[in-house]
């Protein structure tokens, strides 16, 4: 793992000012149209709406994307934050309306699409598609990019202080703690049902997406058995916890432990041998969007697919890019980086969480009785 290299950063910078000024923007071959004031609008053409609501992730884009998104489109957009997919999966189902592009992960795109609650793209108006590279165009949960674009990806492990910690090779180390280890106490986890139960799944050599009440009950009791060495569930804070030197081991993203060595240099990432989980986000639309929203959203989706933003944003949020314009931007040492990307055979033993239908309610069932547990 490395810091990043401020010399690659503004070398990137200087590349997207001059394509953004030779070309009109990391946008498109086929120009979508910007923003433009009532008087000059065609009649009867729709126009992109002035503001758009991006609902994301914490800590998941360089805010100067936005600087450059409404530069170059006159498109304003702000941000609202959510910590978990059920958390936006929840929030949009009891109706909230507003948001003109969220970032779910795979298995809940499945979930929405199988609800109805994504708008498909327009592809004419998203041509920096075209940049994703080929696995992205054909992800399982949406072949051919019908609703949703890749945004980022990346892996779910063991954040820690190297130097207090041994590495944590194995998932016992959250899963049977030690009280007379350093990291008692000063341990976090993921606020996140699956990806909680994904963890102990693995320690217990089960299917991370298991049915089996029994095997679940299993994980439940581990779950709980975890909470004695638990500083407490936190899914955006997690890294700056470590960096301040207050927690000592998290269950958390891989990039947000690699941005967080920008401020101390001794935090480590691993990936425990018993396995866990690979993921993608993904921009995608909610369904019943106004059409002058609809384009916004897809415009500014456009946007964040061209090759000069991709590459800024994963230079940003140090996750794997899904798109191979950007990669070729990148620092060829990112991309050699193992903690970004994965190789072969730690990748054969992830697995994507996958949606479970009515078995989701029995993990959330059993995820409550874990955190009202003493
Ligand atoms: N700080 C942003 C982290 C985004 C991680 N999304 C991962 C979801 C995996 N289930």
């Amino acid at each position: 793992m490395r810091k990043k290299s401020l010399y690659f950063v503004l070398g990137l910078l200087v590349v997207l000012s001059m394509t953004l000024s030779a070309c009109g923007g990391g946008a498109p071959a086929a120009e979508v149209p910007a923003a433009a004031p009532a008087e000059e609008m065609p009649a009867g053409e729709v126009q992109p709406a002035s503001e758009i609501v991006f609902y994301n992730w914490s800590e998941y884009i360089d805010s100067e994307i936005y600087t450059l998104f409404e530069e170059e489109t006159g498109i304003k957009v702000v941000e609202d934050n959510f910590s978990s997919n059920e958390e936006l999966l929840a929030k949009l189902q009891g109706g909230a309306s507003g948001y003109a592009v969220i970032v779910p992960s795979d298995y809940t795109v499945s979930i929405m699409i199988a609800e109805g609650m994504l708008a498909k793209l327009n592809h004419d108006n998203v041509p920096n598609l075209a940049n994703l590279s080929d696995q992205f165009k054909n992800v399982p949960y949406d072949q051919g990019n019908v609703y949703c674009a890749a945004y980022q990806w990346g892996t779910t492990g063991l954040g820690y202080i190297d130097g207090e910690v041994d590495e944590p090779t194995s998932w016992a180390v959250l899963f049977e703690p030690d009280p007379n280890g350093a990291a008692f106490g000063r341990t976090t986890m993921l606020d996140d049902v699956r990806e909680s139960f994904a963890a102990a799944l693995a320690y217990l050599g089960y299917d991370i997406n298991t049915t089996d009440e029994a095997q679940l009950e299993e994980a439940k009791t581990l779950l709980i058995q975890a909470k004695a060495g638990l500083a407490g569930y936190d899914s955006d804070t997690y890294e700056d916890l470590l960096a301040a030197g207050e927690n000592l081991m998290a269950l958390g993203w891989n990039g947000d432990f690699l941005v967080a060595q920008e401020e101390n240099e001794n935090i480590a990432y691993s990936l425990p041998e018993e396995g866990g989980v690979v993921w993608v986000d993904n921009m995608c639309i909610p369904a019943g969007l106004s059409p002058e929203e609809q384009l916004s959203a897809e415009m500014f989706i456009n946007f964040i697919l061209s090759p000069e933003i991709g590459a800024m944003l994963s230079d940003y949020n140090w996750y794997a890019s899904p798109n191979a314009a950007a990669e070729e931007l990148l620092d060829p040492e990112f991309l050699a980086d193992t903690t970004v990307y994965p190789p072969a055979e730690v990748l054969a033993k992830l697995q994507y969480i996958r949606p479970l239908g009515e078995a989701e309610s029995l993990y959330q069932r059993m995820w409550d009785e874990v955190k009202s547990a003493q």
